[in-house]
């Protein structure tokens, strides 16, 4: 088996069995471009499964998380039909290793166009151990991509660079901030995306879902809670955790 598709298999199987796993072995030597190839690999794993591609998705979109990694690049993923949990609909904790949300403006994206715009809760569910690993380590593990909730799709309405952005959960608010903190301005994610999925060799397909990145931090997912966004002129969306 090739390393990528044994380190594929390691992160396929943390998720399906709910089981961290350690970062890689020093020795392994994973690059950026190698890392994409894993993330592939991985994908591949959940296709094989049924699972169908429905967008993209960009990550360290904000100053404050490429700080906090020491990078001063925007990652991408992939997100898959699976992942989509209906607003207002419920997450179970135990399909997930220790996952958080944080909250998101999302893109409805055709002929290389933003078509629709959406308030959306990201949920990610990284596969290692205490949410720790390097870049191409978090690259890899498809930028700890698990799921996502979608708003009401709207037409774009003119600036959306500086919305406010509410998170709250139980109705009581965590985190406040604007969409000022995706890129400078959400919608510069169509041109990041486009770019960086082309060098792995992948199109933004046509009626593709494209979540811009997160104006907060994110936070720990509980059982029994209530999560809301609220996006300024967009709306919110929301989700409950159940064990
Ligand atoms: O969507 C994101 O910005 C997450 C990227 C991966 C880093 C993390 O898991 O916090
Ligand atoms: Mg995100």
């Amino acid at each position: 088996m090739s390393t990528t598709d044994h380190l594929a298999r390691r992160l396929d199987d943390a998720a399906t069995s709910r089981t961290a796993i350690p970062q890689f072995d020093a020795d392994t030597a994973l690059d950026v471009p190698t890392a994409y190839r894993v993330q592939q690999a991985v994908v591949d794993h959940r296709l094989s499964r049924g699972e169908r591609p429905v967008g993209l998705k960009l990550g360290l979109t904000s100053r404050a998380k490429m700080a906090q990694m020491g990078v001063d690049e925007v990652i991408w993923g992939r997100l898959t039909d699976a992942m989509h949990i209906s607003d207002g609909g419920t997450l179970r904790l135990s399909a997930h290793i220790h996952p958080k949300a944080e909250p998101e403006v999302a893109f409805l994206v055709h002929g290389g166009a933003i078509t629709a715009v959406a308030p959306a809760l990201e949920v990610i569910d990284s596969r290692y151990v205490d949410f720790r690993f390097t870049l191409p380590e978090v690259i890899a593990d498809n930028t700890s991509a698990s799921g996502f909730v979608l708003g009401a799709w709207q037409p774009l309405p003119d600036g959306i660079d500086n919305l406010g952005v509410l998170l709250e959960v139980d109705g009581r608010p965590v985190q406040t901030g604007s969409t000022a903190a995706i890129l400078g301005d959400p919608r510069r994610a169509l041109a990041e995306a486009v770019r960086l999925a082309a060098a792995s060799g992948v199109d933004l397909a046509d009626d593709s879902v494209l979540l811009a990145g997160a104006a907060t931090a994110a936070v720990r997912l509980r059982a029994g809670s209530h999560v809301r966004v609220t996006v300024d002129k967009l709306g919110t969306a929301s989700l409950r955790v159940a064990s």
